[in-house]
């Protein structure tokens, strides 16, 4: 992209966000202020103007999944215990929230979004990117159509929300974090550079807590100071990461929106090479597939409510229990041990062996689950980042619980897949 004219740049600077600007892409990201406690308000209007603190009352145990902007004057803020929240706010009205209540109204801000583009992705419960690139032809200015979108949610959920635009997804972010709360600000061309340097390092998704010390401890405090750190620094200071950081820092984001619909379920099943009897190694087939399946339901950022078992005896019949959970899941542990007890439930009362077992994942959502009870560093999406990472370096197999191991006597193991099933297609 040099013109000859010569822009001066710091080191590194030429893989800026304006050298990708051949194409200019309009995202819009969009977020919901303080998500729950605006519902509540909603729901009881004589909290509005007030500090609203959601997550439980203030003498339980617990953190705040939210506040509202008023408690956040105090040093309230989501993830903080009740109990301080109460210390720092005690005239705040404490409330325990209801989950069913805001995913219904997730859906209509959802409902809402996706008459202005087919491309939209639901990034969160309360927030999502839109891209106007497309829609060309629909709107002469598609800054002109993101405020006019602003205001009709706005109106129509009587809520507030922030809206940030820019070139990619990163940036739109960004942009929302300066919008907040209730703005709207459009990260213009040209400017990125500018509106980036200035912002400190937490900003970046790609920077947690821990990069945050280290960088400190390099005296870079703002995403500007980044630019200074070579590629290889990075690289050598945070691994993958460090590459995420240094694009990032950049505005560099070649993401898509993942816009593509949800699928209805998601499921793993295998034929056995002879018929099986053995509990345990049925169970262990079970494990593996559980293992197969949440591997899928994370890398497709997906939740179930309705986990299903299927087991094939062997004069062939079928049957098939299920089981509806509230809150959605996705983590392995919780996946297996429902499972385990619905093909119990379905083994126990069998006389023949089994032919073939399955589990399957549906009634999917892709928003997040109520945090309200957990605390976020507890989430089991953390966990199961991690240990997808360790896959991601040392194979498939490198992380098998105990009970999958026994499946070592059946079959060929391969570091990188992990056991070689008979049903082929089951071990991509
Ligand atoms: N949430 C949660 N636990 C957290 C963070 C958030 O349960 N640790 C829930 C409550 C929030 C909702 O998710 O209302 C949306 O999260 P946001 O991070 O978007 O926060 P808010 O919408 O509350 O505030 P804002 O976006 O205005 O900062
Ligand atoms: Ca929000």
């Amino acid at each position: 992209m040099d013109n000859g004219r010569g822009v001066v740049s710091s080191p590194g600077r030429g893989e800026s966000a304006a050298a990708h600007r051949a194409h200019p892409r309009y995202v819009v990201h969009i977020d919901i202020d303080a998500f729950f406690a605006a519902v509540e308000v909603l729901l009881d209007p004589s909290l509005r103007g007030k500090p609203v603190i959601v997550g439980g009352l203030s003498q339980e145990r617990g953190v705040a999944a939210t506040c509202s902007y008023e408690a956040r004057k105090f040093g309230v803020h989501a993830g903080m215990p009740l109990r301080q929240c109460y210390k720092l706010c005690p005239h705040g009205v404490f409330v325990r929230g209801n989950y069913q209540i805001y995913q219904a109204f997730s859906e209509r801000f959802f409902r809402l979004l996706h008459a202005y583009t087919p491309d939209v992705e639901e990034a969160s419960l309360d927030e999502a990117y839109l891209e106007f690139t497309r829609c060309g032809r629909l709107y002469p200015s598609f800054a002109e159509a993101a405020r006019t979108l602003k205001r009709h949610v706005e109106r129509e959920l009587g809520i507030t929300v922030s809206v940030g635009t820019a070139g990619n997804k990163i940036l739109a972010k960004l942009a929302t974090k300066r919008a907040k709360p209730a703005g709207f600000f459009e990260l213009e061309p040209g400017r990125e550079e500018a509106y980036l340097g200035d912002l400190g390092i937490e900003a970046l998704p790609g920077i947690g807590p821990k990069a945050q010390v280290i960088l400190r401890l390099l005296n870079i405090h703002k995403i500007g100071d980044l630019w200074n750190l070579p590629r290889a620094t990075l690289h050598s200071l945070f691994g993958e990461g460090g590459e995420e950081i240094y694009f990032q820092s950049r505005g560099v984001d070649a993401r898509p929106l993942a816009t593509h619909a949800l699928p209805k379920s998601v499921s793993r099943e295998t034929t056995f090479l002879q018929d099986l009897w053995d509990k345990r190694l049925l169970l262990a087939h079970l494990a593996y597939l559980c293992d197969r399946l949440t591997l899928a339901l994370r890398e497709d950022n997906l939740y179930a409510h309705v986990i299903e078992v299927k087991a094939r005896t062997s004069d062939f019949k079928t049957e098939i229990k299920r089981r509806l959970v509230l809150t959605p899941l996705q983590e392995m542990g919780k996946i297996y041990k429902i499972a385990e007890e619905l093909f119990l439930e379905l083994f126990t009362g069998s006389r023949l062996a089994l032919r073939l077992v399955g589990v399957k994942a549906a009634d999917l959502t892709r928003v997040r689950p109520l945090a309200l009870f957990e605390p976020y560093s507890e989430r089991p999406e953390r966990l199961g980042r991690a240990l997808d990472q360790v896959r991601e370096k040392y194979g498939f197999g490198a992380v098998l619980t105990a009970r999958e191991k026994f499946l070592d006597d059946v079959y060929d193991f391969e570091p990188r897949r992990g056991y070689v099933l008979k049903t082929a297609s089951l071990t991509r």
